[in-house]
């Protein structure tokens, strides 16, 4: 059989992918090293664009196609399935949307794939070549131990290149966010892969820059902490120099000597959820990790610099206790505790969450226009009533706030902060890049933002804000 793993993206976020890195889809590369040998897989992104999809969907003989999704990414994987049973193409879908949503997946793809599918994707691609594909598998937990979540490190999609390498370590959180759905899909254990099946991957990884996908690098516990560092020792004595970026939670800014060690094995940047200042929407987010650690953000922040590691902080507004001032307020305080590398997104209900559960009971979300509007939780846009502020109004700050910060000097004087603070150039370089790619972003969204707000992007009222956003900043930026 010749099997297609798609990649669908949301419309309104095509070319958002490629304006900065290019990021391999590592799920898609995962089953790619899966499928038997008999056969053959190719993978197309359309994170390089959907002009292509459906003639080489069309044209290029495959036997069956499965599409993997985000939500955002749902209203068009579902175009695609239409595509493809137009053709008499069979096709399957998997990944988060369609194990949140597996019954609304099967009215529009012949099969669903429900969960984690390392184990199960041998059997169903017998059972699809036996012309036997049933109409739900449930997959599991896989066994990481075992050898499932290595990469096929060389396999590029036949659309586009990628430009960094991805690799995972480890799956699942303990910590269970109300907001994210990783707990649910990939369980509350940190299930890790044996450290020499780690290393010979990394070995095998030919880009010098990588993103370990880990949800939880470093873990919430004393065991978790030693293994990392267990896997962090391999790295520095028998890894591939690479240098890298992950995810983790606060907690690690305290553990010196993991985070020296994470330097030494090239990591120069981790993304850190702050999520908000606000202690009780921390509580209802459900995020006690990061309420604990509420007055000591800034010390954790110093921790990570002080090992020469920038960090990359997300911000989520949108919450119970957000109001209108709270956006900029959030960004203020952001740079006042030295994080290098400010995300602020939109509070979004994913299906299959608590946070989804919540609002929807609530009678909040409004984007429920199923399945056109879940093209619309890609995170730059609210999709229900927040208490304190409009959603409008919200997205209209966040949006006066990313043209503010989206300016060259902003940029300049994040990289050199960074590298005073860290005194690494590697580290600033890559914070430098990631500030960049912010700007790219505000410039590449600045034609939907003034069909949304009327008003052109740097007209008089953005000067203002930004003007004011930049004297702000002044006396934090100056004092550290
Ligand atoms: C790396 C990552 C990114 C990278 C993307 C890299 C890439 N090209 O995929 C970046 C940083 C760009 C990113 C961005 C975003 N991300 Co992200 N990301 C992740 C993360 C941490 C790891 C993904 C990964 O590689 N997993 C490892 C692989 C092996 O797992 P997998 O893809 O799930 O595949 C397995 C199964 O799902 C299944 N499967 C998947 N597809 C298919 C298809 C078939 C046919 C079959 C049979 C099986 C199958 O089998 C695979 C093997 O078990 C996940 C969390 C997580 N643990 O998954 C969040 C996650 C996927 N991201 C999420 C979100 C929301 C986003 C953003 C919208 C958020 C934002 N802040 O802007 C953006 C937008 C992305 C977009 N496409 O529009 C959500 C998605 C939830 C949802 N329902 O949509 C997740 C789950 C985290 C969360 N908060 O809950 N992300
Ligand atoms: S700490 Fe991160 S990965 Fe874990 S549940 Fe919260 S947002 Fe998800």
């Amino acid at each position: 059989m010749k099997i297609a793993l798609v990649n669908p993206v949301a419309r309104r976020a095509e070319g958002y992918h490629t304006i900065g890195t290019r990021i391999p889809h590592l799920g898609l590369q995962v089953l790619a090293r899966l499928v038997p040998p008999e056969h053959s897989v190719e993978i197309i992104d359309e994170i390089f664009g959907s002009h292509d999809t459906q003639r080489l969907l069309e044209g290029r003989g495959y036997d069956l196609v499965g599409v993997t999704a985000y939500s955002s990414g749902s209203t068009r994987a579902y175009e695609l399935a239409a595509i493809c049973r137009g053709r008499g193409l069979r096709c399957i879908m998997g990944g988060p949307h369609a194990s949140a949503k597996p019954q609304e997946a099967l009215g529009h793809f012949d099969s669903v794939a429900v969960g984690e599918c390392d184990e199960i994707w041998p059997t169903i691609i017998s059972a699809a070549a036996a012309g036997r594909l049933q109409r739900q598998y449930e997959g599991k937990l896989s066994d990481l131990s075992a050898g499932f979540g290595a990469a096929d490190q060389a396999r590029q999609p036949i659309n586009g290149r990628y430009d960094v390498g991805c690799i995972q370590t480890s799956r699942g959180c303990p910590v269970g966010c109300d907001f994210c759905s990783v707990t649910r899909f990939n369980g509350t254990e940190i299930r890790r892969r044996s450290i020499d099946a780690i290393v010979d991957e990394w070995n095998r990884t030919t880009r010098k820059f990588l993103f370990v996908v880990d949800d939880n690098f470093f873990g919430v516990g004393p065991s978790h902490a030693a293994w990392a560092k267990e896997l962090l020792r391999a790295i520095i004595r028998r890894g591939k120099g690479r240098l890298w970026f992950s995810q983790t939670t606060l907690n690690m800014g305290a553990d010196s000597e993991g985070l020296r060690l994470a330097y030494r094995a090239g990591c120069r940047g981790m993304l850190i959820g702050f999520e908000t200042f606000n202690a009780t929407d921390l509580q209802q987010y459900h995020k006690g990790v990061n309420a604990k650690a509420l007055d000591h953000y800034r010390q954790r922040v110093e921790g990570f610099h002080r090992a020469g590691i920038a960090v990359f902080g997300g911000f989520i507004v949108g919450g119970d206790g957000d109001t209108e001032d709270t956006v900029s307020d959030t960004v203020l305080r952001a740079v006042q505790i030295g994080v290098d590398i400010i995300q602020v997104t939109n509070l979004t209900p994913l299906p299959g969450t608590k946070l989804y559960d919540r609002l929807l009971a609530e009678g909040r979300i409004f984007a429920a226009d199923y399945p056109a509007d879940w093209e619309r939780y890609s995170f730059v846009e609210t999709v229900f009533n927040p208490k304190g502020v409009s959603a409008r109004r919200l997205d209209e700050t966040i949006c006066e706030l990313r043209y503010a910060a989206a300016t060259e000097p902003w940029v300049w004087r994040r990289t050199l902060k960074a590298l005073w603070h860290t005194r690494s150039l590697s580290t600033a370089m890559f914070v430098h890049g990631m500030n960049q790619g912010w700007v790219r972003l505000a410039r590449h969204q600045s034609p939907r933002d003034v069909e949304r707000f009327g008003k052109p992007a740097g007209g008089k009222r953005m000067d203002k804000i930004s003007r004011s956003f930049r004297l702000a900043l002044k006396p934090a930026t100056s004092s550290g």
